[in-house]
């Protein structure tokens, strides 16, 4: 029988509780869930010596299989190449952008390790899907070791124009290694286009879109489009028991019937949050009425704790929010609540439902699962408006949200604005469209479509 062996560099362990399992958790979860399969990855943990066997743990229908890493090579693989090379570059941020060849080479020292620790895992039927910029080289090692089963590789970032891919020094081999996939999965037709503009460029040479060899002469890539989406049913049926929980209880006590504004985010300079809270102090600059009117809950737990980057972000939140603050509040009513924590996905959901506006503004985005999780949780009879950036993912997709160019603060105050008083006949009619595009690419569209070109890639070496 066909096993889906899901490899990602993070594994979220039913075992641990994380209520703030990023994107990518969220989507190969629920696509393991419904597929059943085996989940490769690092257990969150690091260790002073060599990291030891797979632990493996059977939960349902899903094998999780777990190692440790050593934590100066973690610090250099996962901090370093990862999120201070790879992660900038992918969301188009130079400023953030650093390299190190020695990060580089543990990057690959650490795709290696995953290669060696994952083959005793591996049988000849599985089929073998690799998730996300940190293990881009893993399907060449994974050759290189003679494993001939399909592997596709899916990119949940965005994948940059060659201009900016070409600032890393490194690209060539990089792209050469996502190459070495049978198929290689992007979120939007942008991201594609920039991944074939890329393999064309004469400096990376033998790869044309004609001729897809990978590694071995029989082998060929397809490079596609795979939006990823959520679980609509059980979005509305999370949101839809709201005001049963406790926190939603006490949000809603505390809203005192304004509008609520709300954003949930990791905490990341690439979700646009500065931008975001000088949008709402512009909202209440340009639109004095809603002053004492509106209230703007955003949630952001921490992530990647050690990197400067995500440090200066918090501080700068922090200082913007008692400034924001400080200028407009009242007696009775601060207009920002900055949380700088997680919350499980049903309170989230039923959050969600009660807001009137879902602001959702990164700077860049592969997608952005909280947009389409916030249209999936609103009532259909009086649905909350989404205020979404252009430069998320999710925007090709949802084109009746108000959409917006982050960087524009008076576009987005504007933008909020118009949310805030859009006839219900609108919204209506905006909301009900959207749904269906989210239900046409939901989690399963999704994990299907991929699964079904990996059993394809099989099908086309008999
Ligand atoms: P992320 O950058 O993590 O994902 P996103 O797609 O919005 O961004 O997913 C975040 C997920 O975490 C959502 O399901 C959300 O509900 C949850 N979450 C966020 N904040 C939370 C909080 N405070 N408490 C609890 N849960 C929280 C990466 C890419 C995205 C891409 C996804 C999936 O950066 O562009 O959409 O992978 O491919």
């Amino acid at each position: 029988m066909t096993r889906l062996v899901a490899v990602s560099n993070r594994v979220a362990q039913p075992t641990i509780e994380s209520k703030s399992a990023g994107g990518l958790s969220i989507g190969v979860l629920s696509a393991l869930k419904e597929h059943g399969g085996v989940w490769f990855g690092w257990n969150g943990k690091t260790t002073d010596g060599e990291p030891g066997d797979p632990k493996i743990e059977q939960v349902g229908n899903i094998t999780y299989a777990t190692i440790d890493l050593n934590a100066v090579s973690f610090d250099k693989f996962y901090n370093g190449f990862s999120n201070t090379s790879l992660w900038p570059i992918c969301h188009y941020l130079l400023g953030f952008f650093r390299f190190d060849r020695r990060e580089y080479e543990e990057y690959r020292h650490v795709n290696t390790l995953f290669a060696n620790k994952l083959l005793p895992l591996l049988q000849p039927d599985d089929i073998i899907w690799v998730h996300d910029y940190h293990l881009i080289p893993l399907a060449s090692e994974l050759r290189l070791a003679g494993i001939k089963n399909p592997i596709g590789f899916f990119l949940h970032v965005p994948f940059p124009d060659i201009e900016v891919l070409r600032v890393l020094p490194v690209y060539t081999q990089l792209l050469r290694n996502l190459c070495a996939y049978d198929v290689i999965g992007f979120h939007t037709p942008g991201d594609l286009a920039a991944f074939n503009e890329a393999i064309n460029q004469k400096e990376i040479g033998g790869i044309h879109k004609a001729d897809r060899r990978n590694n071995s002469p029989d082998r060929h890539f397809r490079a596609d489009v795979f939006p990823i989406g959520i679980d609509v049913d059980n979005c509305y049926k999370l949101a839809s028991t709201a005001r049963q929980s406790d926190n939603t209880k006490r949000m809603i006590h505390h809203l005192h019937d304004r509008n609520l504004i709300i954003g949930v985010d990791r905490l990341d300079y690439s979700k646009g949050l500065e931008e975001r809270f000088r949008a709402i102090e512009r909202l209440l600059q340009n639109y004095p009425e809603n002053r004492g009117q509106v209230s703007y809950i955003q949630i952001a737990p921490k992530t990647r704790a050690g990197i400067r980057a995500y440090d200066d972000i918090r501080h700068t939140l922090e200082q913007a929010t008692g400034e924001i603050n400080g200028e407009f509040a009242d007696i009775d009513w601060i207009p920002i609540r900055y949380l700088n924590r997680a919350f499980d996905r049903p309170t989230l959901m039923e959050f969600f439902h009660e807001a009137s506006v879902g602001l959702v503004t990164p700077i860049r985005d592969g997608m952005n699962l909280v947009a389409k999780e916030f249209v999936a949780s609103q009532d259909p009879d009086n649905p909350g408006v989404l205020v979404l950036s252009l430069l998320a993912g999710a925007a090709s997709e949802l084109t009746d949200a108000v959409l917006v160019n982050p960087y524009d603060i008076d576009g987005v105050a504007n933008g909020i604005q118009v949310a805030l008083t859009m006839p219900l006949n609108e919204r209506k009619e905006r909301h009900a469209s959207m749904i269906e595009i989210l239900r046409r690419n939901d989690i399963t569209t999704w994990r299907t479509h991929f699964v079904d070109a990996l059993m394809q890639a099989r099908e086309n070496l008999k």
